[in-house]
């Protein structure tokens, strides 16, 4: 019995030790595979020198040694001396020929060093955390496979503040989250400090996230009262050896709330005394507090209109009290209201615009990367550009609320770089939003880019396994905007998967289509926000009784007998003036709008011909009918990976591809027969015929979806 006890210990020991279930994320350190070239990094690395002390450095040493161990599969010393085969950590500059100025606080070079002894590797830096930033480049280098002999790397972020954005609640569901609870345990928290966390800073460190909003933009002021900021400081101790700076959400009417005060005024000077005490105490609790990000006066929030403020007056007011302690204001501009009758995607622009040049120098205004709602395709916000005067940071979100959530393999970094490429011609051709967003168009003195979050307390993080890409290529954008879609893709397969040359190739493909493929099953041809009501799964074109109008699909798509789509050019809402002229040509003619954009720009009649020779309604049809093609192709795909990498992360991909597969002819299905209503065409015969009828579609119902957290 015993016997059968230990054998039974050993086995689950075994087992556990090799499951890929997902945890390491990209941050695997198994042997190289390839013998030729472990041969080679074995030759040429034995030891590490540090020269350097703080928890930072020891936080990089101890990354270098597990990393190369594991990778090399051989003992690695730690020595005083440089010798033959030296990986050296240190912040002292060498003559290297690198300009160390120009490597600023956070960038680092990698370099071989050429002199009397031979196989020198030297990472340097100005800062610890630079250092950091370049151990986890030398082990992406190994873990991809690539020559690690004659190197000369220079790597400086583009822009400042990397930040992800949680929009976790403190009871633990996170809104718009697809991948369990909350990974902030606010109950064991300050005492237990979950290996998790630590995990979660190396692995942001590694792709160079420098900041992490703990909270929901939909505000608790609960989290800004002495018991929450104690718990708030642990994990600000946790992650600051990695370089991340910890911000909260402040909830604008805390004042009233927790502070007994009667008014949240921002002029009111008990309500600035107020803040200016609650910020002196949350810098005692964490003295380099990032400061606060905050959503006000949009979809419910409490804010400075509520008391004939404008935004500028409630941001400065939180600016003036972290001011003096270095910290910043992030301030939203994703705002709407029923009672503004203009089309929803205007409204940021006509209330920001005019404040340009109203914000304290520590105020950034965080802008969507669309002007509605992270919808599968839209076109940039046309703030960007049109602020000049004011740091205007990006709000992406990694988390897939309108991108199939956490069940669809969609690949955003397409998405990502499709808005960061856009060319806003602010001062002419080439003022792409990146460079708008990196403050080399307007020089901004701050500059700063924000993900929302998809990650949760699932064993894997994301939920979907591919879901760590998105994570995963948001961190490297931030970092450099100029890295392709394709390239991000390539390294996190061979650090999350395998370098095996057919997997890679096959795998990247497939994820570099996804984006695509989900925007044809789901809104082709500029179509969006037409997903269900509340928690935004599956399709709902057809809903019109939503709280407010423009939270209904119909007031987005505007299908009629004649066509579809909302016209936005001048003799429409007009949102097209907005953007500058030479952006906005490209989109204002029917006949010259790219498909991408249409039914975003313009009201088109069914029979309108495309640029396909199709007909309008032909077109819908067959981008439905390719989207649902696209799945089974990337099913067939990933059928052929069998093999390749581990069975555990095979088979949920497996099952997650079935459940898309499903949902796209779902997806199909329901849009082409609710429009069909308009255009009374026929489905063109070489199509699949929907199987079900559309009140059957209309019918159904997802009582218990996930992401809608405690607020809606
Ligand atoms: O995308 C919408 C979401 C809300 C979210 C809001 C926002 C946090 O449906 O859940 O609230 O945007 O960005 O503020």
């Amino acid at each position: 019995m015993k016997r059968v006890l230990s054998l039974a210990i050993l086995l689950i020991t075994v087992c556990y030790s090799f499951a890929e279930d997902g945890y390491r994320l990209w941050l695997r350190y198994d042997k190289v595979d390839n013998a030729t070239l472990l041969q080679q990094y074995r030759s040429y690395i034995n030891s590490i020198v540090i020269n350097g002390s703080s928890p930072t450095f020891t936080a990089a040493k101890n990354e270098l040694l597990a990393g190369l161990q594991g990778l090399l599969d051989q003992k690695i010393s730690e020595a005083k001396q440089i010798k033959q085969g030296s990986i050296v950590l240190q912040v002292k500059r060498t003559e290297t020929g690198i300009n160390y100025d120009e490597l600023g606080k956070e960038g680092f070079s990698i370099v071989t060093v050429k002199g009397n002894v031979k196989n020198v590797t030297l990472i340097s830096a100005n800062t610890d955390i630079g250092i950091l930033y370049g151990v986890f480049h030398f082990l992406r280098l190994i873990q991809t496979q690539q020559p690690v002999n004659a190197l000369k790397i220079v790597s400086i972020p583009k822009i400042q503040l990397r930040i992800l954005n949680h929009w976790d609640n403190l009871n633990r569901t996170v809104e718009r989250g697809y991948a369990g609870a909350s990974i902030w345990n606010w109950h064991t928290l300050p005492g237990y400090i979950d290996q998790r966390y630590i995990d979660y800073a190396r692995a942001n460190a590694s792709i160079g996230i420098n900041g992490t909003v703990l909270t929901n933009v939909n505000a608790n002021a609960q989290i800004l009262t002495p018991a929450f900021l104690e718990k708030v400081a642990a994990l600000a101790n946790t992650f600051r050896p990695y370089g991340i700076k910890v911000y909260l959400t402040a909830r604008f009417s805390a004042p009233v709330e927790t502070g007994g005060l009667k008014t949240a005024d921002p002029l009111n000077e008990d309500v600035k005394a107020w803040w200016k005490r609650k910020v002196d105490t949350i810098y005692q609790y964490i003295p380099d507090f990032g400061g606060f990000l905050v959503k006000a006066n949009s979809e419910g929030q409490p804010g400075p209109q509520n008391y004939q403020r404008t935004h500028a007056d409630g941001a400065n007011m939180l600016a003036d009290a972290v001011a003096s302690h270095g910290g910043i204001v992030m301030w939203r501009a994703f705002v709407y209201s029923n009672e503004t009758p203009t089309d929803r995607v205007k409204q940021a622009y006509d209330e920001f615009k005019p404040l340009d040049g109203q914000f304290r120098k520590n105020v950034l205004v965080q802008v969507k990367n669309g002007p509605l709602d992270f919808q599968p395709r839209e076109p940039f916000h046309p703030l960007f550009g049109a602020m000049p005067q004011t740091p205007l940071m990006m709000e992406f979100q990694v988390t897939m609320e309108y991108l199939g959530q956490g069940t669809h393999l969609v690949y955003e970094a397409p998405l990502f770089k499709e808005c960061l490429d856009a060319d806003t011609y602010a001062k002419g051709k080439g003022s792409t939003v990146a460079k708008v967003i990196d403050g080399s168009i307007d020089n901004y003195s701050i500059t700063g880019i924000a993900g929302v979050s998809n990650i949760g307390n699932e064993r894997n993080w994301t939920n979907h396994p591919f879901g760590q890409a998105n994570w995963y290529s948001f961190g490297r954008l931030a970092w450099d905007h100029d890295l392709s879609a394709a390239q991000i893709a390539d390294e996190w397969i061979r650090q999350t998967f395998t370098n095996n040359k057919i997997f890679v190739a096959s795998v990247k493909e497939m994820m570099l289509g996804s984006r695509q493929t989900m925007v044809n099953y789901m809104t082709p041809l500029g179509l969006h926000h037409i997903m269900g009501t509340g928690h935004h799964y599956g399709p709902a074109p057809w809903v019109s009784n939503a709280g407010r109008a423009d939270w209904n699909p119909v007031y987005y798509h505007r299908a009629d007998s004649i066509g579809i789509g909302f016209n936005r050019t001048a003799s429409g809402s007009d949102a097209l003036s907005q953007y500058t002229k030479q952006a906005a040509d490209q989109w204002k003619d029917l006949d010259n709008c790219p498909d991408d954009y249409l039914l975003w720009f313009h009201h088109v009649a069914w029979n309108h011909r495309m640029r396909s020779g199709r007909t309008l309604w032909d077109e819908l049809c067959y981008r439905y009918n390719s989207g649902v093609d696209s799945v089974r192709r990337m099913q067939n795909t990933w059928e052929k990976m069998k093999g390749l990498i581990d069975d555990e992360r095979f088979r949920q991909t497996k099952m997650f591809l079935a459940i898309q597969e499903h949902d796209a002819v779902w997806w199909r299905n329901a849009c082409l027969l609710y429009f069909q209503t308009f255009s009374r065409m026929p489905i063109p015969p070489n199509y699949e015929k929907p199987d079900h009828t559309l009140e059957y579609y209309k019918g159904l119902r997802f009582q218990y979806a996930p992401g809608t957290g405690n607020n809606l």
